[in-house]
């Protein structure tokens, strides 16, 4: 059996520069990893995604955001990440659950347990070790608007839904103290890295 990674974080918290670093890393020491971003990783989560991200006329409201990001989950849950775990792969998820908790949970502000209601039925799999990236809302903003490209539908929100999130994350890590590692995202990458992939690789040796 393989092992399940994830990164989590606010919006340009760093998570898709750190899952490459990490999937490089271990691949050069000749593990098999396979990398998936959530809404997405598969052809109908890649429709869901633009769904949920593509601004409209119509957004969807809370519940039906919540089941749209679950459809997707359950998709590749089921044909991507548990396969790839019988091959006895690593996964590095880009957002997972956790996601889901903070950002419907606190950022919407649906009601706890119909959030857990729905992980169970579309994940029902649970991480190794998530790496949540920890930045302010307003670190988010500087780094997303020096990157310069517009707003998907979720970027659109307001710093304060951010600050929201952030809570939801931090929340979830003091209930899941032994599986998610709060790390500081506004360091450097290379030193985020090195902390990640020590760490990682203490979990592979145990
Ligand atoms: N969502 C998702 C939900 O609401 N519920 C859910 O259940 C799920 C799964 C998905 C959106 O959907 C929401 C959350 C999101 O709003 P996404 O594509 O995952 O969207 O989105 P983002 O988080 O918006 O992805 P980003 O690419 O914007 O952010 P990343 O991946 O966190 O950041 P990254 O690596 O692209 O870096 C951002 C910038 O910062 C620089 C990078 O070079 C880049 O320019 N950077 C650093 N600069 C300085 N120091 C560092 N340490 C740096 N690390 C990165």
């Amino acid at each position: 059996m393989g092992i399940l990674f994830s990164f989590e974080g606010i919006d340009g918290a760093g998570k898709t520069t750190q899952v490459a670093l990490l999937a490089d890393a271990l691949s050069g020491r000749g593990h098999k990893v396979t990398c998936l971003r959530e809404p997405g990783g598969t052809a109908l989560g890649e429709k869901i995604r633009s769904l949920l991200l593509d601004k409209s006329d119509e957004p969807p409201v809370p519940v039906a955001e919540l089941l749209l990001f679950a459809a997707a989950r359950a998709q590749i849950v089921a044909t991507r990440v548990k396969p790839a775990l019988e091959r006895g792969e690593i996964v590095i998820l880009d957002r997972f659950t956790d996601a889901t908790f903070a950002y419907q949970g606190f950022g919407r502000g649906l009601p706890l347990e119909q959030i857990l209601s729905v992980e169970a039925i579309a994940a029902g799999i649970e991480p190794a070790r998530t790496w949540f990236l920890d930045l302010t809302p307003e670190q988010s903003a500087r780094r997303r608007e020096a990157r310069g490209e517009a707003s998907d539908r979720m970027e659109s929100e307001a710093d304060g839904f951010r600050s929201k999130v952030r809570d939801g994350y931090l929340e979830r890590a003091k209930r899941h103290p032994e599986r998610i590692a709060v790390v500081d995202a506004s360091a450097s990458l290379e030193s985020i890295h090195e902390r990640i992939l020590a760490d990682a690789l203490g979990i592979l040796a145990a």
